[in-house]
């Protein structure tokens, strides 16, 4: 019997949900609870994390889960590793839906750094305003460049905020392009921290600062070990086709 684990908390993933939704394809989407309100999803959810690697494998074997799709952000690296190792160790069939990396453009005036704590150290030297849209979980980081102004994009309120000067938007993607350089021009922003996420539901404000001609300190993404990686819903429901699922029941 047919039960996939995805391993959700993306644009992708939630496009993965429906899709097997529709095929009557049994499946659980799993969220790590990162987030007050995580989107509803039209298949069972379970929330939180398994812990680590061997938590992962016994949760696959108590839910009698046969394939694994991991469906997380390219900077989720830590479940991506889990997921390979849970996978290896179980002997369950595992494909990473992941989204190409973005890549600079005519006008894009990109410095990339290879990881948080080199956009951190990128930021020494003078004040400016600068959008930090990295989220919530590496704040504090930043904190060792207190002297510039940031406006921070925030999915859930925050009590106590890390930075001295700074203005807080809170406001889950996906985002427009038309909506990010508004944003951007009324905060008078100087320079973008951004992650290459990928996808479209982050790439707003990477078109807007093209579009101001505004520099983008852009962190590329943690290396993962080698997996099986398919990059659309429809390369998912193949994989899945050719290892046994049958579909459009
Ligand atoms: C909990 C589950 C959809 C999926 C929405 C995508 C697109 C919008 C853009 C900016 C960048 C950021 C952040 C971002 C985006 C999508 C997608 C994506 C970036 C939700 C969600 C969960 C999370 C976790 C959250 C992190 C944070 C990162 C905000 C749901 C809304 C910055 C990544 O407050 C926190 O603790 C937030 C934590 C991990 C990164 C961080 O370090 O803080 N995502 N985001 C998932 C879970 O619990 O398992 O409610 O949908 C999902 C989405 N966030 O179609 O609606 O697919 O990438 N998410 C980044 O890319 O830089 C915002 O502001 O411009
Ligand atoms: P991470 O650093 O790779 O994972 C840390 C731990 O969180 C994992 O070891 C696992 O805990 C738990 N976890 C992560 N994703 C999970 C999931 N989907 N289901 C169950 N447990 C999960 O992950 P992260 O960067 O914090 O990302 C957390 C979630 O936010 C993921 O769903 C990801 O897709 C989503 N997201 C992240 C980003 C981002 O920028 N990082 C952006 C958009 C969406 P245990 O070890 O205890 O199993």
């Amino acid at each position: 019997m047919t039960h996939l684990l995805i391993l959700g908390g993306t644009t992708e993933a939630n496009a993965l949900a429906k899709a097997v939704t529709a095929q009557g394809v049994p499946a659980t989407y799993s969220y790590a609870g990162r987030v007050d309100n995580p989107r509803p999803q039209p298949l069972p959810v379970r929330v939180g994390g398994f812990g680590g690697a061997h938590g992962l494998a016994q949760y696959l074997c108590d839910h009698a889960i046969t394939h694994v799709i991991d469906a997380t952000h390219p900077f989720a690296a830590q479940m991506s590793r889990n997921a390979i190792a849970a996978c290896r160790d179980t002997g369950l069939p595992l494909a990473a839906l992941t989204r190409p990396a973005w890549t600079a453009q005519d006008g894009d005036r990109w410095q990339h750094v290879p990881d948080i704590g080199g956009a951190v150290a990128a930021l020494s030297g003078l004040a400016q305003r600068v959008f930090l849209a990295v989220g919530r979980m590496h704040l504090e980081d930043f904190a060792a460049q207190p002297q510039h102004h940031y406006l921070l994009r925030l999915v859930d309120e925050l009590g106590e905020l890390p930075l001295p000067n700074c203005d807080v938007v809170v406001s889950r993607g996906p985002f427009t392009e038309t909506d990010d350089r508004a944003l951007m021009q009324r905060h008078d922003i100087e320079l973008v921290v951004s992650k290459n996420a990928g996808g479209s539901g982050a790439r707003a404000k990477i078109d807007a600062a093209r579009a101001l001609g505004l520099p983008v300190l852009m962190i590329d993404r943690p290396i993962l070990p080698q997996r099986h990686e398919l990059t659309s819903v429809t390369q998912v429901l193949n994989w899945l086709a050719h290892s046994g699922v049958n579909l459009g029941v």
